[in-house]
């Protein structure tokens, strides 16, 4: 049995990519051709009813969405991968506490300067509004920085998902930032074996 991964490159979708990868688990990929930053038709709902990438289908058939979630069930279902900390450590509880500030601030972030139709009713008010979420995002990757310090990943010496999580969203930030142990950390990510090429493959030497 199958995990079905819906997704596009250099959308969300990468980190499930390289989870399942690591986890030596067998997959399908299923990507869309259109650019991150542009809406999913509207016939992929009847997939995902909130029409996002990344989708999951597991093994049984069960679809799950949100990418954190997706991260955080791969950990505990394949335990002995390294995918995350034990749970109910206090590691544990750091993996989940970044893994949902990535989630609802950055990756919000993103969303907000890539679709301000969603946000905003105002035409005159997108300008505004990429401003102020770039705004975020930024004061967002300052706070993590010091989080993942003194490195050199999230919980030391040893790479978790949230590492390639948070490294993916460090990645589509596109304003001037000084994160030195966010700038470590990412490369660590690149440099993983089986990371690496899925890395290239989705944002090439970004
Ligand atoms: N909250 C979701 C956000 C997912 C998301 O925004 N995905 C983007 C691709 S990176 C997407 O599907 N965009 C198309 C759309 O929103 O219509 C998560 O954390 O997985």
């Amino acid at each position: 049995m199958s995990y079905r991964l819906f997704n596009r490159p250099g959308s969300g979708g990468f980190v499930v990519e390289a989870a399942l990868s690591l986890a030596d688990a067998p997959f399908e990929l299923q990507e869309f051709e259109s650019k991150p930053g542009t809406p999913m038709p509207e016939s992929f709902r009847a997939t995902n009813p909130w029409g996002q990438l990344p989708t999951l289908i597991l093994p049984d058939g069960t679809t799950m969405t949100e990418a954190a979630a997706i991260l955080i069930h791969l950990a505990a279902a394949f335990p002995d991968k390294g995918l995350g900390p034990a749970p109910g450590t206090s590691a544990h509880g750091q993996f989940l506490r970044w893994l949902v500030f990535a989630s609802v601030n950055l990756y919000e972030a993103v969303l907000r300067r890539g679709y301000p139709f969603r946000y905003t009713t105002d035409p005159d008010g997108y300008a505004a509004l990429g401003a102020a979420a770039d705004a975020r995002f930024k004061d967002g990757l300052t706070v993590l920085d010091a989080a993942v310090a003194p490195g050199p990943f999230l919980l030391g010496e040893q790479m978790s998902v949230a590492d390639i999580y948070l490294a993916m969203l460090f990645t589509w930030f596109h304003g001037q930032i000084e994160t030195p142990h966010l700038e470590a950390m990412k490369n660590g990510v690149k440099a993983h074996a089986v990371v690496g090429p899925i890395w290239r493959r989705h944002f090439g030497d970004r």
